[in-house]
């Protein structure tokens, strides 16, 4: 019998991108994609959608109800920058969203729970380059506090009810079907689109400001490849360290050259800055390659040819 599979959050980055691989996997009628958001009507014919406020527990149950969900991937959540905007409203969606979607999982017998943590679970006092799996965590913005808080629940709910949930620190991702919304590494995606639209761009982040960031072909294959393990590979039940590459802006401005030779970057950082600065450089995620074998396929030139390559018709190039 096919999976029959649940997105929550379809219409976010991650999303977007999760809904076209997946239902090109297990058939569009299979795959249920739920946002908070009506969508088109051409969105409708690409497979089932519902709207769900995963603060609502009745969107949750008719949509549990109706699609009979064997996986779930509950990607609803609000990102670093807009969370520190709105610290109350940004805790509750992440937590509470979070504790409906466990509670739905375990009444209607779901198989298996993805659920994203981040980078942003470490803080000041973390090892900055190589950050271990465990280590000081501690983290300061609203957003890491629930993504922390959020994984200790993962784990505690695998060992009390047996909740088969898996979980990935996705770094920051890039990725060009969806824009990111509200977080602390979408500079590496606007960049894209201002180089060719402008030739030009100005970075919230400073020149030499390191971050760990993942090309969303990577980031989605470690995704599905995390859930669709064997449940005894899945020795870590909090969230698992995933590196993908680091690049700061510089870095990355070098890379676009190679292709706009012109393009020009300035730097007028903001409120960002700081919890950049509190986030690793480098993530060393030796768990994740041993226990599920992951393997990272785009490093940073091989990321940037791809988004210049699929982003270029847009802007007319
Ligand atoms: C953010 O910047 O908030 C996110 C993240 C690293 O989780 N991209």
């Amino acid at each position: 019998m096919s999976e029959r599979i649940l997105i929550i959050g379809s219409e976010g980055q991650v999303g977007t991108d999760l809904a076209a691989y997946l239902r090109g996997v297990y058939g569009k009628e299979n795959v249920m994609c739920s946002d908070i958001k009506p969508v088109s009507d051409e969105k409708l014919d690409n497979g089932p959608y519902r709207v769900l406020n995963v603060l609502v527990k009745e969107h949750i149950r008719e949509a549990f109800k109706e699609h009979k969900p064997t996986i779930v991937y509950h990607l609803a959540a609000m990102l670093s920058a807009t969370a520190e905007a709105k610290p109350k409203f940004g805790w509750e969606l992440n937590m509470d969203g979070l504790f409906n979607i466990f509670d739905a999982a375990l009444e209607y017998g779901v198989k298996r729970l993805f659920w994203p943590s981040s980078i942003a679970v470490f803080g000041p006092n973390t090892p900055q380059l190589d950050t271990p799996q465990f280590c000081v965590m501690d983290p300061n913005t609203i957003y890491g506090i629930s993504k922390l808080a959020g994984e200790r629940y993962c784990e505690y709910y695998n060992k009390r009810w047996g909740l088969d949930v898996r979980s990935i620190r996705y770094p920051g991702l890039i990725g060009w079907k969806a824009m990111p919304g509200g977080g602390t590494t979408d500079y590496a995606v606007d960049i894209f689109h201002q180089a060719l639209d402008k030739g030009r761009y100005t970075s919230f982040l400073s020149a030499n400001t390191r971050l760990p960031m993942m090309y969303m072909d990577d980031a989605i294959r470690a995704t599905v490849e995390v859930t669709e393990a064997p449940a005894d590979k899945i020795l870590i039940r909090s969230s698992y360290n995933l590196a993908g590459v680091s690049f700061d802006p510089e870095m990355l401005t070098e890379a676009i050259r190679k292709h706009i030779p012109t393009f020009h970057i300035d730097y007028k950082t903001d409120h960002r800055q700081a919890i950049a600065d509190s986030w690793p450089k480098s993530i060393d995620d030796s768990r994740a390659q041993s226990d599920w074998d992951w393997e990272l396929e785009y490093d940073t030139d091989a990321m940037v040819a791809e988004m210049l390559k699929q982003l270029a018709p847009r802007y007319g190039k």
